[in-house]
């Protein structure tokens, strides 16, 4: 068992469940939490009993954010060498579904870590924001490239101009959050959606979530034909094969994740 020092790592069902947990500095994510982050999601990933991952922070934050007074003192040349911020892109490179369950600030590096999730579940608390302009500097891990994506050219914009911060509410209208749940059952509402993404084929699954997030890469054109070569490898699969037998013999599927 490894122990962290930054994030709680907490196993319910099929679910791994990662708590950002620097309390003290609203979770601002340096170095040392973004280690402890990539060495628990490589366990899940790993984890064959592992169907899917929630990453949640704390009522008040998600994450507010990279740590400022870890950065305050970085020259270039250790930005550059160091290649500061490519580990942070591991969470995006997950094959396994990973939810992001936000209440309270989801800022800077922060929003864009749940940008990186494959959803994000969002408490009524949520604020996002990406006010690394009002530092003197801009997003740095995908905040310029996921947001417009997620909210359109004109609110990213404005976002990332102004550093104005974005509300729950505004959020979901935007697209940026799949749901708003209460606060005070997000965690609950978080397990229940992993809980039933990881009771289907874990095979299915992260096909289809690396379909989907295709959608990103490449033309249109491409990523249906991507699409369907995936779809047609499915039926090699034995959860295919089980999942149509059940439905048609009104049972309840027994899925092998094969
Ligand atoms: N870094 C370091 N410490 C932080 C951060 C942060 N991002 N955010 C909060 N803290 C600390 C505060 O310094 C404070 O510590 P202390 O008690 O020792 O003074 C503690 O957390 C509590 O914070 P506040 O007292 O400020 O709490 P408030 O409720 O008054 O305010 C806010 C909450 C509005 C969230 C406020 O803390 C804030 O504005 N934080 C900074 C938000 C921000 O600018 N985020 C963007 C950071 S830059 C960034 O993410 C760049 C991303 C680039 C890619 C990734 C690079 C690694």
């Amino acid at each position: 068992e490894t122990t962290f020092e930054t994030i709680l790592v907490e196993t319910r069902g099929r679910v791994g469940l990662i708590t950002l947990n620097r309390p003290g500095q609203l979770n601002a994510l340096n170095d040392q939490l973004i280690a402890e982050l990539n060495q628990a999601l490589d366990v899940f990933e790993a984890d064959e009993g592992i169907g899917a991952i929630v990453v949640t922070g704390s009522e008040k934050a998600f994450a507010a954010g990279a740590d400022i007074k870890e950065m305050q003192a970085k020259t270039y040349m250790e930005a550059y060498k160091g290649d500061f911020i490519a580990s942070w892109d591991r969470i995006s490179r997950a094959r396994k579904p990973v939810i992001a369950a936000v209440a309270g600030f989801a800022l800077g590096g922060g929003c864009e870590l749940a940008m990186s999730c494959d959803l994000i579940l969002a408490a009524d608390t949520a604020k996002f924001g990406q006010p690394e302009i009002k530092l003197g500097i801009m997003p740095g891990a995908g905040g310029t490239q996921r947001l417009i994506r997620a909210v359109g050219k004109s609110k990213a914009m404005e976002l990332c101009l102004t550093g104005r911060l974005m509300d729950a509410e505004e959020a979901e209208r935007a697209g940026l959050v799949a749901r708003i749940v209460p606060a005070a059952e997000l965690l609950d509402d978080a397990l229940k959606t992993a809980e039933t993404i990881a009771s289907m084929s874990l095979t299915a699954a992260m096909m289809t979530k690396d379909c989907v997030n295709r959608a990103h890469e490449t033309t249109l054109a491409e990523g249906i034909r991507y699409e369907r070569r995936t779809f047609h490898a499915m039926f090699a699969t034995h959860d295919q094969k089980e999942g149509m037998a059940a439905f048609t013999e009104k049972r309840r599927p027994r899925f092998r994740n094969a």
